[in-house]
């Protein structure tokens, strides 16, 4: 079995572990709090740390509570393309924005707050739906000199699978850490984000593969 050590220029990137994608959360993925104790212990073998924060403003137009005779999960025709609609979540500064208590996030180097537009989704932590605003993470991560970025948090099949493949595109080596995400699922997106994952290039394994 490969085993992987996380080197000096090595990046763990911990995607949105916050409350409103817990089970209790307003969206909610299913075992999304499983990966909390793994990614605290993920996080001790590695020297490098960043953690993405979703982060809306309260009538973010990709919540459905803005449009009339729209319901969550639906897909709407955005001016940038298709967006889904969601529940209301991760509204700057309320419980279900902060980080799950029992995550380590103070071993994050890094806190990149994303989605804080209100006409622009932002699934990716590099680049935001409309595929034209850059979050800033590229140039932060290259200026620190990191090659290779391992991926662990919520959710697999949209903003980890968003962030591993700009990864790859901005020519970073990228790692999933499978056992360490959790997907939402709908219709087929988990198995969409793993075909996608891997064409691009990620490397995937788990996390008794990473040598502490
Ligand atoms: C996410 C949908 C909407 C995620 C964030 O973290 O995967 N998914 N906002
Ligand atoms: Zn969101």
């Amino acid at each position: 079995m490969t085993r992987f050590r996380p080197t000096a220029a090595d990046c763990l990137v911990v995607v949105d572990l916050q409350n409103d994608f817990m089970p209790q959360g307003a969206l909610a993925v299913p075992e999304g709090d499983a990966v909390v104790p793994l990614v605290n212990h993920l996080m001790e073998g590695f020297e490098h740390v960043v953690a993405t924060q979703d982060w809306h403003p309260r009538d973010h137009f990709s919540f459905a509570s803005t449009r009339p005779g729209r319901a969550p999960f639906e897909t709407i025709e955005a001016p940038y393309g298709r967006q889904t609609l969601w529940p209301d979540h991760c509204v700057q500064g309320t419980p279900g924005a902060a980080f799950h208590p029992d995550f380590a996030a103070d071993r994050a180097q890094l806190i990149l707050r994303k989605g804080f537009r209100r006409d622009i989704d932002s699934y990716s932590a590099f680049c935001e739906n409309d595929r034209r605003t850059p979050t800033g993470l590229t140039g932060y991560l290259r200026e620190r000199g990191f090659r290779r970025l391992f991926f662990a948090g919520l959710a697999t099949d949209f903003c980890v699978r968003w962030s591993v493949e700009d990864a790859r595109r901005e020519g970073f080596e990228a790692v999933i850490v499978e056992d360490a995400c959790r997907a939402i699922d709908l219709e087929g997106s988990l198995a969409a984000a793993q075909t996608a994952m891997q064409s691009a290039g990620a490397v995937r394994l788990r996390a008794a593969d990473l040598a502490g």
